[in-house]
């Protein structure tokens, strides 16, 4: 069944759902839009009925308002109806996604392990490192600047993990299971482009996982995403997440924005910048800063807002590479034997 959410290429963000860049996503979109179409049906339905019935029964001269409730038979099964109408939005379509996802969670020896901890406003991330086990942890030893994880510099397991800070970086093609946690307060671990959502309660671990699409390479998306802007009418607020994907120059040669810079963080700063390049071109080409966003679903305190991440997503090569630079640096020394 194709609907109107789901995407099969990757697209620039629209006005319906985001881009979606998951193996399961196309299933959890037919499901929203199954669930729109049934929800504007109702709507309509139900403004209408109520249209009738304020005109049927408008008070006017003759008539007496009669306060004791319909006894009819078509009221009851109206409501039956709608009540077994209910139920199978739930069973009958809700409830197969979901399970069918839940149930089958990917093998051990098959995926790519991920600890993701929401702190006040934060996302950590805690791989296990090239040996594939995760360190020892223990609130005693965190370090909000050097150990975000609170990983146990005695246990040798640890020595070759990663930790990084608003950055998930995973390869394509390859099940992702994050393990989700908190440090303080309940957050909600979401990808929306890649159709994931996990509440991450502290004391607790809760798995979610996804398998990004062969082709959804940061690089790739970003491309794909590269989108031309007239600079006449486009407003700071629209382009305030991109970036430039090339240099744009005055006639002196003087480089007004460079690539890979942004318009401004402030409506000042950016509302300036579009004034000048108005002089010297008539479109940009820009693409977002951040295509694969990570955000808090979960109203979280009063800088839930800004408790973003990224993810970045590479070939089987690229992710290698990643992992060799992000590995800790003494780790060579210690396993110098192997
Ligand atoms: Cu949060």
């Amino acid at each position: 069944m194709q609907l109107l959410g789901q995407a099969t290429d990757i697209a620039p963000y629209a006005n319906w759902m985001p881009p979606m860049l998951s193996e399961h996503g196309g299933q959890i979109d037919n499901l929203i839009s199954v669930l729109h179409i049934f929800m504007a049906i109702l709507f309509v339905a139900w403004g209408a009925f109520l249209t009738y019935t304020v005109i049927r029964f408008r008070a006017r001269a003759g008539h007496k308002a009669d306060y004791h409730p319909v006894k009819g038979k078509a009221s009851k099964y109206a409501e039956i109806g709608i009540g077994l109408f209910e139920v199978f939005l739930l069973l009958g379509l809700s409830m197969p996604v979901w399970a069918a996802y839940k149930n089958n969670p990917p093998k051990a020896d098959d995926r790519v392990e991920v600890r993701a901890i929401g702190e006040q406003f934060q996302w950590n991330f805690h791989y296990p490192g090239p040996d594939g086990v995760f360190g020892r942890t223990n609130a005693k030893f965190i370090d909000a600047a050097s150990n975000t994880v609170g990983l146990d510099p005695d246990d040798p397991a640890g020595k070759d993990d990663i930790q990084t800070i608003g950055e998930m970086h995973i390869p394509v093609g390859k099940p992702i299971y994050v393990r989700v946690s908190s440090k303080d307060v309940i957050h909600s671990f979401a990808i929306p482009t890649m159709r994931v959502k996990q509440d991450c309660i502290p004391g607790m671990e809760i798995p979610i996982w996804f398998t990004a699409k062969e082709d959804a390479t940061t690089e790739r998306v970003k491309r794909e995403m590269i989108q031309e802007f007239p600079v006449a009418d486009v407003d700071w607020y629209r382009l305030r997440h991109h970036v430039a994907v090339q240099d744009y120059q005055d006639e002196s040669g003087q480089v007004i924005l460079k690539e890979g810079e942004g318009i401004g963080l402030s409506r000042e700063a950016g509302e300036k910048k579009l004034k000048t390049l108005r002089d010297v071109t008539d479109t940009i080409k820009m693409q977002p800063r951040n295509p694969l966003e990570i955000i808090c679903a979960q109203l979280c305190g009063n800088s839930h807002f800004k408790m973003k991440a990224q993810v970045f997503t590479y070939d089987a090569a690229g992710y290698q590479e990643w992992m060799d630079n992000a590995v800790p640096k003494e780790v060579e020394i210690d396993f110098g034997g192997f």
